[in-house]
């Protein structure tokens, strides 16, 4: 018997791609997730041949030994995603749609795909990965008003939110586990007016934005700033959420958020939405990597701290 496995990243747009799909191709199937930051995610899958993988938002940079290993095994897989790729496996049984321009996310790609027949949940993911004019261009044909996208922003700004920490016994709700609730709606409306897990979301979400905004920069400029959060919770929960508004609120200035560890700091990159580039390069000296607009850096020992700012000053300012 064929087994299904949903394999997705925890954030707004990995929930909402694979949201979009299951309401279109209803499948019983395994789900694997995590936090936003767990992408070594296809290592997870143990699918036989005659299997099924689909891969949502998770770079294949990171996963390319894991999918490799499943395609020989005969395992067929389809994977949309829009981070850093790297070579793609030219392989019968690999489906791939991939596409990294700065202004599509998975969700997007996933739309593409279904012909926009959910097109209410990309809305949703792309209000989540801050594509806010993307957003709106695939929200033209849905006749919404501006009260109506202020509430998809919100609960793609919230799932978005619940994703980010350490790992996932770190978050509000395990990223399954809010896929699971969130898939009994197929009208995001209903979950915005009537699921209390987003309110308990929402409650959460706006006191830890507070703290946030209390701090005051490391380092800032008209074209760049830097951003320390202190070793808490509230910090590894928001600091990703913290950074997507400052990259609102600041369009012509790149920004890092560092939250510090016992050992290193976790770091956000936003390039500067008016000019989205370079994030990736900065990241991937570090050892992270991510898109052009937006990527991290897992571990930023403190002894590389200098040579970070140095790198990402010469990038951006
Ligand atoms: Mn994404």
């Amino acid at each position: 018997m064929t087994i299904f496995y949903d394999v997705f990243n925890g954030d707004a747009d990995g929930i909402c791609a694979l949201h979009q799909l299951r309401l279109v191709e209803p499948r019983d199937s395994v789900l694997i997730t995590g936090a936003k930051r767990d992408i070594a995610l296809l290592e997870r899958v143990d699918a036989d041949s005659g299997d099924v993988v689909t891969v949502l938002d998770i770079s294949l940079a990171r996963n390319f030994a894991a999918l490799d290993r499943l395609l020989d095994r005969g395992v067929a897989c389809r994977y949309f995603d829009h981070h850093f790729a790297g070579p793609i496996p030219a392989h019968p049984r690999l489906q791939a749609f991939i596409d990294t321009t700065p202004d599509v996310c998975t969700s997007l790609l996933v739309d593409r795909y279904l012909e926009g027949r959910e097109r209410v949940w990309a809305v949703v993911a792309a209000f989540g990965d801050n594509l806010e004019a993307a957003a709106r261009d695939a929200a033209a044909m849905l006749d919404l008003n501006e009260l109506q996208l202020a509430q998809l922003q919100g609960l793609g700004e919230c799932i978005n939110y619940n994703a980010y920490g350490p790992s996932a016994e770190d978050l509000h709700y395990h990223p399954a586990e809010l896929y699971r609730i969130l898939s009994t709606y197929s009208n995001p409306f209903q979950f915005i007016i009537g699921e209390p897990v987003y309110e308990v979301l929402r409650l959460a979400r706006a006191d830890d934005l507070f703290r946030a905004g209390e701090l005051n920069a490391a380092l800032a400029t008209a074209q760049c700033a830097v951003y320390i959060l202190p070793d808490a919770a509230w910090s590894r929960r928001v600091n990703g959420e913290f950074v997507n508004q400052l990259a609102v609120a600041f369009p012509e200035r790149a920004h890092a958020v560092l939250v510090a560890g016992a050992q290193s700091y976790t770091v956000s990159v936003r390039s500067p939405m008016a000019a989205p580039r370079g994030a990736d390069a900065v990241c991937r000296g570090f050892g992270g990597g991510g898109r052009a607009g937006a990527a991290g850096i897992d571990a930023l020992s403190g002894h590389d701290y200098e040579r970070f700012v140095a790198a990402f000053k010469q990038a951006y300012c």
